[in-house]
């Protein structure tokens, strides 16, 4: 297939809810939809970076740049004919996971749609509907977070995760355990944490929690082996692993007993199932993360986590938790077993609504001009 035109659309959408971590706060949902476009056929990603390097390193701007310099260059009126080959273009380029895997993802969608098959299909995908939970955001206070919880619980969601930092940890988790004993609950740090504070994981190893995320450094793998070491809920890693080889060491060393593949963040679909089908052998669970996609990344993350070792609830939420409205429909939407439906059309199986895209767009650039 000759890649006639790719296009960069960087999109905002105001969030409906402004969501608190550790790390930052996100008013607005950032982030570049692309478009591959041959043949007649058009394949759509959408490359996850954020609008500052406050939860990976690349921000959309870096994103831009890399793929602009150095990754469309390389596919722009080139022949393709298989993920592989794109994979193999852009090896000898370091990093930028979330750039890489922007571009990649997009080919995934454009070589699902020209042999008529679903993403989740040619991914491998066993189900056609996945467990979800809601992520949660600090809140202003404790009875805040009940009212936010309580709200999502009649929604139907059976499984919650609460964002912690120091100050903000086992009180609520106390809180929560209290009010509701038997919910599915897990907790996420955003490295907010060092190993000095072991005590406070000790203390929530007693709530039953489902696993606690990524509570050490961004980058470390070393001080969560010791800390999995001294506590029985799983650590589950997500900022630390970014790419099939993190995962392999962070197995290796028990860092973690559960691993959130994000797509975005280990460098696109092929190296999220090679880290898929590397824990399946080894017997850890896996889960799908979320980045407040718009319904492009969610479609590709829900094809993604239909694939057989994501046993447990995933972190994409119906689309109506996110936005007024989205650049891509059909929406997800919550059935009454908090699962989403995978879509079965060809390719993501959802549509860009142009009028939404351009409304949005801050950004565009085609190549060639
Ligand atoms: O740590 O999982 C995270 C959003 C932005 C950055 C990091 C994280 C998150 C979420 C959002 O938790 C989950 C969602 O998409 O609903
Ligand atoms: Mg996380």
């Amino acid at each position: 297939m000759k890649i006639e035109q790719i296009e960069l659309h960087q999109v905002e959408l105001p969030l409906l809810h402004p969501f608190e971590l550790s790390s930052e706060i996100i008013f607005n949902k950032v982030c570049i939809i692309i478009s591959v476009h041959s043949g007649g056929i058009s394949g759509y990603s959408e490359c996850t970076a954020e609008a500052g390097p406050w939860y990976s390193s690349e921000t959309s701007g870096t994103a831009w740049h890399i793929l602009q310099e150095f990754l469309i260059p390389r596919i722009i009126g080139k022949d393709i004919n298989s993920i592989d080959e794109v994979v193999q273009k852009f090896s000898g380029i370091r990093g930028n996971q979330m750039a890489k895997a922007g571009l990649e993802d997009a080919f995934w969608d454009l070589i699902a749609k020209a042999n008529s098959i679903s993403l989740s299909k040619m991914m491998g995908g066993v189900c056609d509907k996945i467990p979800v939970g809601v992520s949660i955001g600090i809140e202003s206070s404790i009875n805040k977070l009940l009212d936010v919880i309580e709200k999502h619980l009649s929604e139907g969601y059976k499984r919650v995760k609460l964002k912690i930092k120091p100050g903000w940890d086992i009180d609520i988790v106390k809180a929560v355990r209290e009010r509701w004993p038997n919910i599915l609950l897990q907790v996420d740090a955003n490295s907010a944490y060092t190993l000095e504070q072991i005590q406070i994981f000790k203390e929530l190893d007693q709530f039953n929690l489902l696993l606690i995320e990524q509570p050490l450094h961004y980058e470390d793998i070393v001080d969560h082996s010791k800390l999995q070491a001294e506590i029985k809920t799983p650590i589950c890693l997500d900022e630390s692993i970014h790419s099939f080889e993190h995962a392999k060491w962070a197995l290796e060393i028990n860092a973690c007993k559960v691993i959130n593949i994000k797509p975005g963040r280990v460098g696109g679909f092929t190296a999220a199932i090679k880290i898929h089908d590397l824990c399946e052998k080894k017997g850890i669970p896996v889960w799908c993360g979320g980045m407040f996609e718009t319904n492009i990344g969610r479609a590709g993350n829900a094809a993604l986590a239909s694939l057989p070792n994501f046993t447990l609830p995933g972190d994409d939420s119906a689309s109506a938790r996110y936005f007024k409205e989205d650049i891509a429909e059909p929406n997800f939407v919550l059935n009454n077993d908090s699962t989403i439906t995978v879509p079965s059309k060809p390719g993501i199986g959802v549509e860009i609504i142009p009028d939404r895209l351009a409304h949005y767009r801050i950004k565009y650039q085609s190549f060639p001009e």
